[in-house]
């Protein structure tokens, strides 16, 4: 299913006349579910594609001027016997299988013109997200929304979920300290530690620390947001990624970076998360840039939300930060109206009453 302008097109009513309508760049979004679940053990993180489009994620990219082109949910082959990689990493070959099928949906989508927003599924898809998009765009830089900074190598996870190791197995600096998985040999790293710059940590382990200290990767904790505010963070974010030259963007957005008052429906929620507000303005901040190529939504689980109330909250949360990623303002959508209307004068609805009469 491709949804185009027409719905602006309708919500605007009657064409405006020509000259009025300023030109401007409608944005073209490719949308790939990816029901994948396996990075980490629990059930239910596989029906996030459905729960996010069911609380109306077309409709509102659509209603904005997007363009939309639904590549629809990827088919995820079930690999047999997946054994255990070192007694604890959970099946590996089929995160590396799936995450290979991603990186070809995305790097299709980018290819074609898109921006390409991926709904998960957990947040190990990231190694096929980043992996496909830096197929067209070498030079992307990542901005990774999050609780956790999902760095651990397979040596130094705790619990052996691949969704707390995606980056290790992306950054080029890390690659003498990651063993080749099965279902791994595909993945090239494609970032450098420069490349990426987190926001929302509040849940770092150990060995992850360590991994942020000694190879400089740039993060924003929520500490830092208490700190300096979220404004100053964005500032800093696009100093960091930004300063040498203009670059596409990656958002890698794990809705556990929220509040779990606000995002309960998913796996690891970590108390005093994002408020609403911080998360849209990054999104809003993102938007602005004009760079946004490619987005991750991540994590949510409806099997793990106490009620129907607390799983729809987190889905339209998840909603509201792809439509603002794509222009939706809290000042208002201005795209959708060009001209106020005027009230005809006495005369023509006198002449069209009597037309009627
Ligand atoms: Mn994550």
């Amino acid at each position: 299913m491709a949804l185009r302008g027409g719905f602006a097109r309708l919500l605007r009513g009657q064409a405006a006349p020509a000259r009025l309508q300023r030109p401007r760049q409608a944005h073209s979004v490719a949308l790939v579910g990816a029901p994948f679940s396996r990075g980490q053990k629990r059930r239910g993180v596989d029906h996030g594609p459905a729960t996010v489009r069911a609380a109306g994620l077309l409709e509102r990219l659509a209603g904005l001027g997007c363009q939309v082109y639904d590549f629809g949910d990827l088919n995820f082959t079930q690999v047999p016997n997946d054994e255990l990689y070192n007694n604890l990493i959970s099946y590996p070959r089929s995160v590396g299988l799936a995450s290979q099928v991603l990186a070809d949906a995305v790097s299709r989508a980018v290819a074609a013109g898109h921006s390409c927003v991926t709904i998960g599924g957990d947040h190990s898809l990231a190694l096929g997200s980043v992996s496909g998009h830096a197929r067209q765009c070498p030079h992307l830089g990542v901005i990774w929304v999050d609780a956790h900074a999902d760095i651990n190598t397979p040596l130094t996870t705790q619990s052996g979920n691949l969704h707390g190791q995606p980056l290790s197995f992306l950054l080029r600096e890390l690659q003498d300290k990651v063993p080749q998985l099965p279902g791994f040999s595909w993945l090239k790293p494609c970032l450098s530690a420069s490349d990426i710059v987190y926001i929302g940590l509040r849940d770092v382990d150990p060995a992850e620390y360590y991994i942020l200290k000694n190879y400089d990767i740039h993060y924003f904790s929520m500490r830092d947001i208490d700190r300096l505010g979220i404004q100053k963070v964005m500032e800093r974010t696009f100093e960091q990624l930004m300063r040498r030259r203009q670059r596409p963007i990656h958002l890698s957005f794990d809705i556990d970076a929220f509040d779990p008052s606000l995002a309960p429906a998913t796996g690891t929620p970590v108390l005093g998360g994002l408020t609403y507000r911080e998360g849209m303005y990054i999104a809003e901040e993102i938007h602005n840039t004009g760079m946004l190529s490619a987005v991750d939504m991540v994590e949510v689980n409806p099997l793990l939300g106490a009620s129907q109330e607390e799983v729809n909250a987190t889905a339209s949360l998840a909603v509201d930060v792809i439509a603002t990623c794509f222009g939706q303002t809290r000042e208002g959508a201005h795209t959708a109206f060009d001209e106020l209307p005027t009230p005809s004068s006495p005369d023509e609805s006198d002449s069209e009453e009597q037309v009627r009469i």
